[in-house]
C-alpha cells in the first residue's frame, strides 16, 4: 500500500461509496416526492480539504481551517446543488423551459442540468464580463445564450419580466428550491466534520448561497444534529459591495465577475443570517482577493475562481485584526470553513495574469539546466 493512501484499498475491506446526487442523500430534508423525477448529475459530497498554511495565519494556537471543494460540483460549481432541486421540480410541475441571468456558473449548471431534463435553457449574461470556462460551458450544452448589453442586475430585471408574463421556469435563486438543494452544503459539512464549525466564510454576490447555508445549520441544529451553528462570515468585493454599504450600487465593478452584483435578491435574507448568528458581512478589495487566490493555489494546492477567494481574503482580513484571537477567548476551538464556490479552471484568463509567464527555452538540456534549481 502506498504510504500516502490512507484509505484502506478494496482488498483490505475498503468500499468505493456510489454516491447518488444530493437528492438521493439528503431526501428527507428535501421538497421533493416518490414522484419527483430526479435530474442529478450526482452533485454534491465534495471534499472538504484542511488548510494547514491557512490555519497558520489565523492567530489562534490549535485553529483549524477547511475548504470545502465546491470546485469539484459536476459543472465545476455550488451551483448544481440547487439546479438539480430546480430542474428536477420544473420536470415535476410539466414545464419545458427554464430561464436565468448570470455571472456565468449559474448559468453553466442551468444549462447542464437542462440538457440532462430535455428542457429548453435560456440564459442572459452580461456582454463581456464572464469567465472563459462559463461561457464554453453554456454554449457545448446548447442554451440560448444572451450576451445582454447591460450588467448582471439589469439581466435579472429583465428575466423576472419575462418569468412573470411567460410559461417558463426562472431558475435563479429566487427559485425557492434552488435554495433548499444549496442547504445541503451545510448538512455536508457537519456530517464531515462530526459537528458544525466555528466560524464560515463565504463570498457573497447575490446573497442566495449565505441564506441556504444559515437555512442548513439551523435545520441540523434544530433536528439536533448539531450543538451549535457558526459566525457567518460573508464577504463582498469592494467594488460591489451593497449590502457592507447599505445601499444598492448602479455600476457594480471587480475581477471576481461571479460577484459583479450591484442589488442582490436574498438581501434581507443574508443580513438576517448574519444577525441571528453573530457574524459579519465586510468587504474585500480586489487586490486582497487576488492576493488570496493566488496564496491559496501556491500554498495549499487548491485552485479555486476568484469569487471564490474572497472567503479566503475576508479571512485572513479578520485574523489580522485580531478577531479570531478574542473569538478564541468565548469558543472551546476555532474551526474555520471557508466556501470555494467554484473551480478555477472555470477562469484560466485570471489565473495566467495572476501567475509568471511559462519560460521559453531552446530544446537543448543546457537551456534547460539553467531554470532548473535542485536543492
Ligand atoms: C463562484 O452564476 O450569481 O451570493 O449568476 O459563481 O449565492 O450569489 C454566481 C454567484 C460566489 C455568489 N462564488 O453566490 C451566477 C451567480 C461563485 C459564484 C457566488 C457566485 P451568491
Amino acid at each position: 500500500m502506498s504510504s500516502l493512501n490512507l484509505a484502506p484499498s478494496p482488498a483490505e475491506g475498503g468500499t468505493l461509496s456510489h454516491w447518488q446526487g444530493l437528492i438521493h442523500h439528503y431526501r428527507s430534508w428535501l421538497p421533493v416526492t416518490d414522484e419527483t423525477p430526479v435530474v442529478t448529475l450526482f452533485e454534491g459530497n465534495t471534499p472538504l480539504i484542511s488548510a494547514p498554511k491557512l490555519a497558520e495565519r489565523i492567530g489562534v494556537k490549535g485553529a483549524k481551517v477547511w475548504l470545502k471543494y465546491e470546485g469539484a460540483n459536476p459543472t465545476g460549481s455550488f451551483k448544481d446543488r440547487g439546479m438539480t432541486m430546480a430542474i428536477s421540480k420544473a420536470v415535476e410541475a410539466g414545464k419545458r423551459a427554464v430561464i436565468c441571468a448570470s455571472t456565468g456558473n449559474t448559468s453553466a449548471s442551468a444549462a447542464a442540468y437542462s440538457r440532462r431534463a430535455g428542457l429548453q435553457c435560456v440564459v442572459l449574461i452580461p456582454e463581456g464580463n464572464i469567465a472563459l470556462g462559463k461561457l464554453s460551458q453554456a454554449l457545448i450544452h446548447r442554451a440560448t445564450v444572451l450576451a445582454v448589453q447591460g450588467n448582471f442586475d439589469q439581466a435579472l430585471e429583465l428575466v423576472v419580466k419575462i418569468g412573470e408574463t411567460h410559461p417558463i421556469e426562472i431558475v435563479n435563486s429566487l427559485n425557492p428550491f434552488r435554495i433548499q438543494g444549496q442547504k445541503t452544503g451545510a448538512f455536508e459539512i457537519c456530517d464531515q466534520l462530526g459537528r458544525a464549525p466555528t466560524h464560515h466564510c463565504i463570498p457573497v454576490g447575490n446573497a442566495g448561497n449565505i441564506t441556504a447555508y444559515w437555512k442548513g445549520y439551523n435545520e441540523y441544529f434544530d433536528a439536533g444534529r448539531t450543538e451549535s451553528k457558526p459566525k457567518m462570515l460573508g464577504f463582498q468585493a469592494a467594488g460591489s459591495a451593497p449590502i457592507v454599504l447599505g445601499h444598492v450600487v448602479e455600476h457594480p465593478e471587480t475581477f471576481a465577475t461571479a460577484i459583479r452584483i450591484g442589488n442582490p435578491v436574498s438581501w434581507k435574507q443574508a443580513v438576517a443570517a448574519r444577525d441571528e448568528s453573530g457574524g459579519s458581512i465586510e468587504a474585500v478589495t480586489d487586490e486582497e482577493i487576488a492576493t488570496a487566490y493566488k496564496m491559496v493555489a501556491g500554498e495549499e494546492g487548491v485552485l479555486c475562481e476568484p469569487a471564490s477567494a474572497a472567503s479566503i481574503a475576508g479571512m485572513i482580513k479578520k485574523a489580522e485584526a485580531g478577531y479570531f484571537k478574542k473569538e478564541s477567548k468565548h469558543h472551546d476551538r476555532i474551526e474555520i470553513v471557508c466556501i470555494l464556490t467554484g473551480n478555477g479552471l472555470k477562469d484560466p484568463n485570471s489565473a495566467i495574469k495572476h501567475s509568471a509567464a511559462p519560460i521559453v527555452v531552446p530544446a537543448e538540456m543546457g537551456a534547460l539546466l539553467e531554470h532548473i534549481h535542485l536543492a
